[in-house]
């Protein structure tokens, strides 16, 4: 008998999967099995329909008041490469959005110096000049700065943020929640609790999140798994998570030790596995931007059911060492998705749909 086969059971009777079951999956090197598994749990899902969205990501600066190991995009004030840009800059680089974009994804270091009046600002002036777009920013890391530089509470900052514009939250600063390996990797970053904290006041607002796992650097298996469980806890809880995006580490200009980066099996195999403990997750994001155009495409055949979108333009990738483009076009996505059997659904930030290629 495989050893697999128990876990291909439950599956296949829409049974959760436990603890020592994700592990043993991450350890399994059967990967079409995996495959196989991941499909038909985002199949009962989303039938074969693949979602993305026209967007644009706006980082306005990379000024960080922390110092994360992993990141090559954080700059301390009057470094080399470090940059601000006004909120005439950020408006005017989404007034230059094509036509057919409708969600501006914007996260940040954390600025040094800037007020939380800025950041409302910043907020209602987005809104009042481009007004059909859809605002998803500042991850719980940010959201939590806020708090403090305003003393205000998690919840009256987000009240503050969503009567300014604010619709909904990304899922990044997740990294590892692991607490001694979040230590090394990013120690003045806030913990794996607060971060799900933060999270839980959002959805009990009713503001939507996405979430994250940077993997591929200096965790186990066993953190990946207990990561994951982490938010499936609170998903039961809230229900408040739209989609999980497992984040692949790339090494280039960090202070992680790594001259590689992940393996496509690694890759193929953690969103399959998501998909598999996620059983509360509506859906499954495969961020091409940092998988590749290659790896995101085969990867539908792995449980994915969302390929985030055209992007434009980001640099925390890119600074890592990034080697997609960066941007998309709404057609070469669609042709992505098509030629990969499945059907590609165009959604705004909520996932309601927009259009549909059959
Ligand atoms: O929080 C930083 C990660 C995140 C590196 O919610 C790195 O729809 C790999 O969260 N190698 C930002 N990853 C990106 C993010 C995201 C992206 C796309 C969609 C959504 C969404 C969220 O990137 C950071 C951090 O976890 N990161 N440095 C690096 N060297």
């Amino acid at each position: 008998m495989n050893s697999l086969d128990p876990i291909k059971k439950k599956v296949f009777s829409n049974q959760r999967l436990n603890r020592d079951e994700g592990i043993a999956l991450f350890r399994s090197h059967d990967l079409l099995s995996l495959g196989r598994m991941a499909s038909h749990a985002a199949q009962k899902r989303n039938d074969d329909r693949v979602y993305f969205v026209q967007n644009m990501h706006i980082n306005p600066t990379n000024l960080c008041v922390n110092r994360c190991k992993f990141c090559a995009f954080s700059r301390s004030k009057g470094e080399t490469g470090s940059y601000e840009m006004s909120i005439d800059d950020i408006v005017n680089k989404a007034r230059s959005a094509e036509k057919g974009v409708r969600e501006l994804h914007i996260v940040s270091g954390l600025h040094p110096d800037l007020p939380f009046s800025w950041y409302l600002d910043m907020l209602g002036t987005l809104k009042r000049e481009v007004p059909h777009l859809h605002i998803k920013a500042f991850t719980a890391v940010e959201i939590d700065y806020f708090a403090k530089l305003s003393g205000r509470t998690v919840k009256d900052t987000l009240l503050a943020l969503r009567e300014a514009g604010l619709g909904s939250l990304p899922g990044g600063g997740a990294e590892i929640f692991n607490p001694g390996v979040r230590n090394t990797l990013c120690a003045e970053k806030i913990s794996g609790d607060r971060w799900l904290d933060i999270m839980e006041t959002a959805h009990g607002l009713g503001i939507k999140s996405n979430a994250t796992m940077l993997y591929g650097h200096i965790e186990t298996v066993e953190d990946r798994v207990d990561h994951l469980l982490k938010l499936r806890e609170l998903q039961d809880r809230t229900g408040g998570f739209q989609a999980f995006i497992p984040l692949s580490f790339h090494a280039q200009n960090t202070e992680i030790a790594k001259s590689a980066y992940t393996t496509g099996f690694d890759d193929l195999k953690t969103l399959a596995v998501s998909r598999l403990l996620l059983d509360n997750f509506d859906h499954i994001k495969a961020y091409w931007v940092m998988l590749g155009e290659k790896i995101t495409q085969v990867s539908l055949s792995f449980g994915v059911d969302d390929i985030d979108g055209t992007v434009v333009e980001e640099r925390i990738t890119k600074m890592a060492g990034g080697t997609t483009d960066g941007s998309m076009t709404r057609d070469d996505l669609v042709d992505l998705i098509k030629q990969a059997g499945k059907t590609p659904v165009e959604r705004d930030t909520v996932y309601n749909t927009v259009r549909v290629w059959g």
